[in-house]
């Protein structure tokens, strides 16, 4: 064997050694304690849910009374409804009545001074709020009667104001907050409000906060 072929083995024997020394310590554990190698990346989790925040943009009011008003304005009295959110006030958009009641007044029918059945009368802030108004300042649901009103915005986090006239009848309603005011399966109950009847005749302030 030349001598340079023995120097080639030694070298690559060397090179062998200190490879092996080298794997050591990726292999072997210190004392025991093993630090492992560091953490593999693990699994990205998947994509964040992609489904929009449902906005809760609609108030429900269903009447519950327990009396029936015999005046033409049988139901609950809503003057007007808001929304405070975070210090802003928030106004009523589009109201609707759904309602059977065919004993609320209409504008011209006998014995009744004003329609007591239009929605928009609720599309205020209820600060004007008198039995005998007319034009009405409040719409009257008629008995099991629902009012619908659009914020055009979601509502959670803020607080709703119903303004109901609180006249000589004992009344009261269901609140609820829809994202579908056509999918009940969409609405959250906030609560219920009731009047006890010889109340001062103005509108009280009934609050529901939405948090959900
Ligand atoms: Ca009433
Ligand atoms: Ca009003
Ligand atoms: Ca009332």
């Amino acid at each position: 064997m030349s001598t340079l072929k023995k120097l080639f083995i030694l070298a690559l024997s060397l090179g062998v050694t200190f490879a092996m020394i080298a794997c050591d310590d990726d292999t072997e554990c210190d004392g025991g304690n093993c630090d492992g190698g560091a953490a593999g990346a693990g699994n990205e989790g998947g994509e964040a849910g992609t489904t929009p925040t449902e906005s809760y943009q609609y108030i429900m009011i269903v009447d519950n009374s327990a009396d029936e008003n015999s005046a033409g304005t049988p139901g609950v009295d809503i003057c007007g409804i808001y929304a405070d959110c975070a210090g802003t006030t928030v106004s009523a958009g589009n109201a609707t009545l759904a309602t059977d009641d065919a004993n609320i007044c209409e504008a011209g029918a006998s014995g009744c001074s004003a329609d007591r059945g239009d929605a928009n009368a609720a599309e205020d802030e209820g600060a004007a709020c008198a039995g005998a108004s007319n034009p009405s300042d409040y719409v009257s649901l008629g008995m099991g009667g629902t009012l619908t009103v659009d914020f055009g915005q979601d509502l959670q986090g803020c607080t709703v104001h119903v303004i109901e006239l609180d006249g000589g009848d004992s009344e009261g309603a269901s609140v609820l907050v829809c994202s579908d005011p056509a999918d009940d399966t969409t609405c959250v109950d906030l609560g219920n409000f009731e009047t006890q009847g010889g109340g001062p005749g103005d509108g009280a302030d009934n609050t529901f906060s939405v948090d959900l």
